[in-house]
This record gives structure tokens, C-alpha cells and sequence, in this order.
């Protein structure tokens, strides 16, 4: 495998996408490539020091007389200068717009050729393809890459239905880093929750925007518990907090809901957990199942984007309708009862990841797709 160099632009902090980014950037670094990040901040999980991963800042000014602060222009500048002073062969966009336009601006600005691969992760498609002004942009940001790519084939198909074009969208899953998302021996937090011997534990991970109905995640959490002995936990925050905060107190189990914040280490959080709940509207992978999975925590997710091809249902969890309450917990309740099915679904959770979403053939994928398109200068 030829030794590239790679850009990487994504939201540094802003949930799956920049995350998926960053431990791919990290991956890759592992591998031999030479990896330069050009985002607004340093993404949020580049937390050591690694000899091949760059950093450049995309400094975005405010000036008076503009209205707005001109990012996605700055970026296709930042974009074309390191292009051309590090020599890039590729870069790696995730999402369409603004990170697809951009890289085509800073393509057609410099002087200097490189590969674009783009990387559609949903929030550009399924929710800013709602705003018919967006529609444009996006195919536009799709056909001016070389290569694109879908965290999902629900994803994929759900840019056909938006988008008229004939570019072809290839499917890659997204992983996670086993060396960190494993089962780990934390018996300890369960004494310091409160969570008795006896007491089974659902985990939900989001950044609580709407779509992710933790409304609907809380009402299960209540019919479960009304069944046998059971603590959630919540971790993470977002605009929908008051509302869950509010829920939550108004009813007879509030005892039995933490809400834990934002937390960086969610594998020890995942490693007490025996169910994991992702029941959005609007979801084109769900990147935290597959991190509950590593730890050995099966999902119970909706029958939503590409939840279903993370769950296997009635092997990895089980798939419900969207607003199903009641059919949710009811195969809640009934896995947490049973044991044996229940240690199978953790073991099967575990050999999905290694079989269908492992770090080495994913991170394969992508550097196959670089070599493709590639510029060598
Ligand atoms: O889900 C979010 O709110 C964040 C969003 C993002 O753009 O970072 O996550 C998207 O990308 C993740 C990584 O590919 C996926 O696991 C999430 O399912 C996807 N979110 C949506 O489709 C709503």
C-alpha cells in the first residue's frame, strides 16, 4: 500500500461525524499515512501526540462589513494552501456541504490537482435536504467528488430519493476503535450508581436533539421499570434536556434515571450496561450502538435509517417501530428476564463488530478508495 497524504476536513465537534473522522485520521496515521487535519478546532478526540497527524486551523474572521462570517470560504483556502504546500494526493470531506463544495472550490482555486472522497454521514442529507435551497448544493458537492461514499445503504438510497444524479455512492460502516470500545472491569460504578445486584441497566448516548426522541427512550425506561428493577442511565446533553429533565422528575422512578452529562469515557459507562436504546426518527447509522456492541451491550433501536443494519434483530437486539413504547418494552423486559439469550445477544453483539464492522477492513476500504483517486505531484 502506497504511503499517502491525506486531508481531513469534518466538524470537529459536532457528534458521529467528527468523531468517525478523527479515529479514522488516527487509524490511518497508525498505517504509515501522513494525516493533516484542516477543520475549525482541533477535533476533540486528537488527545495525544502522533508524529504523523497535522494540524491546520481554518481561522475564520469576523470582519465588520460582512454580515456573516465567510467559513466555508476560509476553509477552501486553508484547503488549497496546505494541498499545495504539504503536497496532499487526497482529501477526505465528510458531508457534502459545506465540506464537498469546499474541497471542489479549492480544487478549482489551485493551482495544484488532488483526489476528493466524500463522506455522507445523514445530517446533510436527511435533515438540511429537507430546505429545497440545500438540494443544489448537495448534488453539487456530490458530483464534484471523485468518490462518495455512505455510512449506510439506507443512507444511500435516501440520497437517490433526494438528489437526481447518476454518481455512484459506495456503502462504508463505520467502526470503532476495539482497543478502546471493549468490555471493561468497572464492577465499582455500579456501587457508586446505586445499582443493586439484582438491577439490569439501560444506557441511551445522544446529543438529545429531537430527533433522537429521548422522550420516547424515558417512557420505556418507565413501563420497563414498572416490571422489575432497572436504572438508565443518560449521558450527554443537548437542546432537549430541560424537556427529559422535566419528564423525568414528574415521574414515580426519577430515582432511577442519572443523567451522567457529556462524558469521555463512555466505554467504562457501556461496560455496566446490558441494553443499549437508540430509538431516533432520523438516523443514518448510529455510531454509539456500535460502540455499546464492542463492549458486549446488544441495541434496541427503531426501525429507522440504517439502525437496521447495525442491528441484527433477534441476534445483536431488537428493531421497533418509531413510537412503539409499549412493543418496546415489552422485548426489553423479556430479554433482561431471559439469561441465556441475553449473554448470546452480548456475545453476538461483540463477533459483529469484528465480523462486519472491524476497524482493520473498514480503514482497508478507505485507503483502497484513496489509492483510486489519488494525485501524486
Ligand atoms: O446524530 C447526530 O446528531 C450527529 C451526526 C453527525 O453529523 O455527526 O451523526 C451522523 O453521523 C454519524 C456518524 O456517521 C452517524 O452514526 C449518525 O447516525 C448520523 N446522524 C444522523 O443521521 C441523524
Amino acid at each position: 500500500m502506497t504511503k499517502l497524504k491525506i486531508g481531513i476536513t469534518c466538524y470537529p465537534t459536532v457528534g458521529g461525524s467528527g468523531v468517525l473522522a478523527t479515529e479514522l485520521g488516527k487509524l490511518l496515521a497508525e498505517r504509515g499515512h501522513e494525516i493533516h487535519f484542516i477543520t475549525s478546532s482541533m477535533p476533540f478526540r486528537l488527545n495525544r501526540m502522533y508524529p504523523n497527524i497535522f494540524f491546520h486551523e481554518v481561522d475564520v474572521n469576523q470582519y465588520s462589513v460582512f454580515q456573516y462570517a465567510p467559513y466555508d470560504i476560509a476553509l477552501a483556502s486553508k484547503i488549497a494552501e496546505v494541498v499545495k504546500e504539504q503536497k496532499l494526493n487526497v482529501m477526505h470531506v465528510h458531508y457534502a456541504i459545506p465540506h464537498a463544495v469546499c474541497a471542489a472550490l479549492a480544487r478549482s482555486m489551485s493551482d495544484v490537482d488532488f483526489g476528493i472522497v466524500t463522506t455522507l454521514h445523514g445530517t446533510d442529507i436527511t435533515v438540511l435536504g429537507q430546505d429545497a435551497s440545500m438540494i443544489q448544493p448537495i448534488k453539487y458537492g456530490i458530483e464534484a467528488s471523485d468518490i462518495v461514499t455512505a455510512v449506510s445503504t439506507a443512507l444511500k438510497e435516501q440520497t437517490y430519493e433526494l438528489i437526481d444524479t447518476n454518481k455512484p455512492i459506495e456503502t462504508v460502516y463505520n467502526f470503532v476503535d476495539e482497543r478502546v470500545y471493549a468490555p471493561q472491569q468497572v464492577e465499582h460504578l455500579k456501587e457508586h450508581f446505586g445499582v443493586a445486584e439484582d438491577e439490569k441497566v439501560l444506557i441511551h448516548v445522544s446529543n438529545f436533539r429531537k430527533i433522537k426522541n429521548v422522550d420516547h427512550i424515558v417512557e420505556t425506561f418507565l413501563k420497563v421499570r414498572e416490571q422489575m428493577r432497572t436504572k438508565l442511565l443518560l449521558v450527554g446533553d443537548g437542546p432537549e434536556m430541560n424537556r427529559i429533565t422535566q419528564l423525568v422528575k414528574d415521574s414515580p422512578y426519577k430515582n432511577d434515571v442519572l443523567f451522567l452529562g457529556r462524558q469521555e469515557n463512555v466505554a467504562e459507562l457501556y461496560s455496566i450496561s446490558d441494553l443499549m436504546l437508540l430509538m431516533s426518527s432520523k438516523e443514518s447509522f448510529g455510531l454509539v450502538l456500535l460502540e455499546a456492541m464492542a463492549c458486549g451491550v446488544p441495541g434496541i433501536g427503531t426501525n429507522v435509517g440504517g439502525i437496521p443494519e447495525v442491528i441484527e434483530h433477534g441476534k445483536t437486539g431488537y428493531i421497533v417501530e418509531e413510537g412503539d413504547i409499549d412493543g418496546a418494552a415489552a422485548q426489553i423486559v423479556q430479554l433482561l428476564q431471559d439469561a441465556r439469550t441475553l449473554a448470546q445477544f452480548k456475545e453476538a453483539s461483540k463477533e459483529a463488530v469484528q465480523s462486519r464492522f472491524s476497524s482493520s477492513s473498514i480503514v482497508a476500504q478507505y485507503e483502497a478508495l484513496y489509492e483510486k483517486v489519488a494525485k501524486f505531484h
